[in-house]
């Protein structure tokens, strides 16, 4: 069992960048290695969440403004930080995210243009200021996610925008990046599934490490 105390870990990325392929990876190898571990996702992860999930991703309800929908992520993610992630934090455990406020970042900011300094407000209130310890961005060209995930069944409300939509999403994801190195690891995931598997596991062993060092 590991020793170090709890964290949270959060994957990020746009359009068939692999989260959920890398999430599976990610998940066995730090089990293997003794960690306590919650896996969850946003928007979703408690009851609530998840029905606040198929409202904000439904495509026949009609227009959503902008507001409507930054709103929705963090009334999901106010439930999930304070039922399932803080208490498992508390607990000692480690928590791994399929997404996390950094989402909020770069498809409410940067794909809908809602104020960063919005944002940061619902992040210190709704999020209770929780920040991710290390945070894996996986990069990958608008047109070759869009491409992986294309024929997929019946496309979400998000998913139907079009090209620019992730294109600002992406430049916002990385420009987070670029301005927090010392959380962020960016993984090209353009590269094929194994490397790309080999990558962020490498990426958390190196925090694991780090961690265990500084704990
Ligand atoms: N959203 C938001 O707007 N604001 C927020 O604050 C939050 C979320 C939290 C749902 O998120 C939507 O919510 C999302 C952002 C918004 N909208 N969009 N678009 P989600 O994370 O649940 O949904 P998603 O982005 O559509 O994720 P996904 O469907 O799970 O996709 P993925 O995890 O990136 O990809 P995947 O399923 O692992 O892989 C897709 C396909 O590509 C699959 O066939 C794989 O086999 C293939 N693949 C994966 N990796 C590779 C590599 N490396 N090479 C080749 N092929 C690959």
């Amino acid at each position: 069992m590991t020793t170090v105390k709890g964290c949270l870990i959060t994957l990020e990325g746009g359009e068939g960048a692999g989260k959920s392929t890398v999430l599976a990876a990610l998940r066995d190898h730090m089990v293997a290695q003794g960690v306590r571990l919650l896996v969850t996702r946003e928007p979703g992860g408690t009851p609530l969440a998840e029905a606040i999930r198929s409202i904000v991703l439904d495509s026949t309800l009609g227009p959503v403004c902008a507001e409507s929908e930054l709103l929705l992520m963090f009334a999901a993610r106010a439930q999930l930080v304070r039922e399932l992630i803080l208490p498992a934090l508390d607990r000692g455990d480690w928590v791994l995210s399929d997404r996390f406020t950094d989402a909020s970042y770069a498809y409410q900011g940067g794909g809908r243009g809602q104020p960063s300094a919005r944002i940061n407000d619902l992040e210190a209130w709704a999020a209770a200021g929780l920040r991710p310890e290390l945070t894996l961005l996986l990069d990958v060209p608008v047109t070759i996610g869009m491409a992986r995930v294309e024929g997929r069944s019946a496309p979400d409300r998000i998913e139907n925008e079009k090209t620019d939509f992730f294109e600002r999403v992406r430049r916002a994801y990385r420009e987070r990046a670029a301005a927090d190195p010392s959380r962020f690891r960016i993984i090209d995931s353009s590269l094929g599934i194994e490397a790309v598997r080999k990558s962020a596991c490498a990426a958390v062993d190196a925090f694991i490490a780090r961690r265990k060092g500084g704990a």
